[in-house]
C-alpha cells in the first residue's frame, strides 16, 4: 500500500480458535482500537465470524501483519505489510525485494507453551532448533532474485519468526542501512544484518555492471540460547543473485561471512543505537523515567512464569482499552485495569523513558505497541536494580554503555542483549492502549508483558469503539464497560488471584 491510503483488512475466520490481527509497527493514532491484540483492545473474533478492520496509515516502511489472539503469531499467521512513500522518495532505487522470515516447529505453539510451563517437567524444556521459511517456504528451496547492471535495490528483511535471531549478508556486494522498523536512517554501511523477532530493517544495494557472475544471498537462524549442534543450530540457507541464466558463481566461504556478522546489537555490525534518525529528530527530554526489569520466576505452583517488575501479565476480563474508555475520572488508576494487566497510566504528551533491564541469559526483543521509541543508551545491568540470584555474575559482566548519535535510531522493537539494559524514550502522544511486551512467543504467552494507558482523558473525549466491535464482545458474553474484572467502579471481585513468585 501507499502511506495515506486507508487498509481495510476483511478477516474471516476459519480457524476453531478465535483470532485478531495486528500491523505490527502501524502507530494507529486515533484508531487504538484497530491495534488488533485481543483483550487488549478488542475481544477475539469467534470461530465462523468476520470482522473488517479500516484504518489510515499515514506511515511508510516495512511492517508485517500478525495473530495478536494467544499467539498465532507463532503457528503462521503471519505476512509482511509494505507501504511505499507517497510524497518524494528520501533513498531512489529502482526495484526492491521483500524477505519474510519464519520459524518452523514441528509442534504447535500451545504444545510447546504446555511443555514449557509444565509443573513435572524440566525447566527449560529440550527446544529442537526451528527450521527457516523464506517468504513462506523451505529455507532450502529459495527463489533467486534478479539484477541488472548498475540498478539499485531496496530489499526489506523482515523476522516475523516467533522465537529466533536471523542473519543475512550479500557477499560482493555493499549493503547501506536506510530502513529499520518503518524509521528512515541516515545511510550506514554494513557487512551483514541481524534481526530479532519482529525487527525490519531494508537495504540499498547497487548491482555491479559486469553481468557475467552471479553470487549469493546467505541467510543463517540462529538464538544465543539454543546449545549449538552442527547441522542443526544455527542453520545456514543460501540464494541465488542472478545476474545471468548461465553465468557461472563467485565463491565465497558462507558460514565464516555468516559468523563474522555480530549476534549482538550493542557492539558493532548494525548496531542500532548506531544508527542516525534521518528525521534528525534530537534526544527527546524525560519528564519521566520508568525502570523495567524482565525477569523468570518460579510461582509456588511450580509453573515458571515470565515477569516485568514481578508481575507476570494475564488478560483481563474485559479489554484493557474498553476500562479506559468507560472508566471516567477513574481511569488514571492503574489497579482498576486489574493488577494482571500490568498497567502503567501516562499522562498525555508526557515525555517518557523506559530503563528496560535484562538480569537474564536469554536476550528478550521488546516490542511497543502505538509507538516507535528512540534508542538512547545500552549498558550493564545495574546491580542496584537487580538483586538476586544473578548478584554474582552482574560483578563480572562487562558490557560498556554505548550512546546514541546526536539523532537516536527510533524503532518499534528492541533487543534488550543478555545481562545489560537500554533506555528508551518516546513522547506520549498518541492516546490509547499500548501493549509492551517480548516478542518471543512462548515469552509472551508465559507473562511477559504490561500495558501503557495512555491519556485516557483524551481518549475519552476523541474516541469511540464501533459498534460492530463492541458487538464481538457482546456476542461472546465478555462485557464493553467497567473495570479489570467487568465490575463497575472500584469493585475488583471475581479477579482471579494472583500467583505467588517462589523464587527468581
Ligand atoms: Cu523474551
Amino acid at each position: 500500500m501507499t502511506e495515506g491510503d486507508t487498509l481495510v483488512l476483511h478477516v474471516h475466520n476459519s480457524l476453531n480458535v478465535s483470532t485478531s490481527i495486528h500491523a505490527h509497527g502501524i502507530f494507529q493514532i486515533n484508531t487504538s482500537y484497530m491495534d488488533g491484540a485481543a483483550m487488549v483492545t478488542q475481544c477475539g473474533i469467534p470461530p465462523g465470524k468476520s470482522f473488517t478492520y479500516e484504518y489510515e496509515v499515514n506511515q511508510a516502511g516495512t511492517f508485517w501483519l500478525h495473530g495478536h489472539y494467544h499467539h498465532q503469531n507463532a503457528d503462521g499467521l503471519r505476512t509482511p505489510l509494505i507501504v511505499h512513500d507517497r510524497k518524494q522518495h528520501l533513498y531512489e532505487y529502482d526495484g526492491e525485494y521483500v524477505f519474510g522470515f519464519e520459524d518452523w516447529y514441528n509442534q504447535t505453539y500451545e504444545a510447546r507453551l504446555d511443555e514449557t510451563q509444565d509443573p513435572n517437567g524440566t525447566f527449560p524444556p529440550p527446544s529442537p532448533a526451528p527450521n527457516a521459511l523464506i517468504n513462506g517456504i523451505d529455507g532450502n528451496v529459495t527463489k533467486s532474485i534478479l539484477f541488472k547492471s548498475n540498478k539499485t535495490y531496496r530489499i526489506r528483511l523482515i523476522n516475523m519468526s516467533a522465537t529466533v535471531w536471523f542473519k543475512f549478508a550479500l557477499p560482493g556486494h555493499q549493503m547501506r542501512v536506510i530502513e529499520a522498523d518503518g524509521k528512515y536512517a541516515v545511510p550506514l554501511e554494513v557487512n551483514g544484518i541481524t534481526l530479532g523477532p519482529g525487527q525490519r530493517f531494508s537495504v540499498l544495494v547497487t548491482a555491479h555492471e559486469d553481468i557475467t557472475r552471479n553470487y549469493q544471498y546467505l541467510v543463517e537462524v540462529f538464538a544465543s540460547f539454543f546449545p549449538k549442534i552442527p547441522g542443526e543450530s544455527p542453520k545456514y540457507y543460501a540464494g541465488v543473485v542472478e545476474y545471468s541464466e548461465n553465468a557461472s558463481f563467485v565463491d565465497v566461504d558462507s558460514i565464516a561471512i555468516l559468523e563474522a556478522i555480530p549476534e549482538d546489537k550493542s557492539f558493532s555490525g548494525c548496531a542500532d543505537v548506531e544508527l542516525s534518525s534521518a528525521d534528525r529528530q534530537p534526544v527527546f527530554p524525560v519528564n519521566r523515567s520508568i525502570d523495567l526489569v524482565l525477569r523468570g520466576a518460579l510461582f509456588t505452583d511450580n509453573i515458571t512464569r515470565d515477569i516485568i517488575n514481578n508481575i507476570t501479565y494475564t488478560e483481563p476480563y474485559i479489554p484493557t482499552l474498553y476500562s479506559a474508555l468507560s472508566l471516567g475520572s477513574l481511569a488514571v488508576d492503574k489497579d482498576l485495569y486489574g493488577i494482571q494487566s500490568n498497567a502503567v497510566v501516562l499522562k498525555h504528551n508526557e515525555y517518557i523513558e523506559l530503563v528496560v533491564h535484562n538480569p537474564n541469559t536469554i536476550p528478550h526483543p521488546m516490542h511497543l505497541h502505538g509507538h516507535a521509541f528512540q534508542i538512547i543508551e545500552y549498558g550493564p545491568v545495574d546491580p542496584r536494580i537487580v538483586l538476586g540470584d544473578n548478584r554474582e555474575s552482574l560483578s563480572n559482566q562487562t558490557a560498556p554503555i554505548v550512546k546514541s548519535s546526536k539523532y537516536p535510531m527510533q524503532r518499534d522493537t528492541v533487543v534488550v542483549p543478555i545481562m545489560q539494559y537500554v533506555k528508551l524514550r518516546f513522547r506520549a502522544d498518541n492516546p490509547g492502549v499500548w501493549l509492551f511486551h517480548c516478542h518471543m512467543d512462548i515469552h509472551f504467552g508465559m507473562g511477559m508483558a504490561m500495558t501503557f494507558i495512555e491519556a485516557p482523558d483524551v481518549m475519552q473525549d476523541t474516541m469511540a469503539i464501533p459498534e460492530n466491535m463492541a458487538q464481538i464482545c457482546v456476542d461472546q458474553g465478555i462485557g464493553i464497560f467497567g473495570n479489570g474484572a467487568g465490575n463497575t467502579g472500584t469493585d475488583l471481585s471475581g479477579l482471579p488471584p494472583m500467583p505467588t513468585i517462589k523464587s527468581f
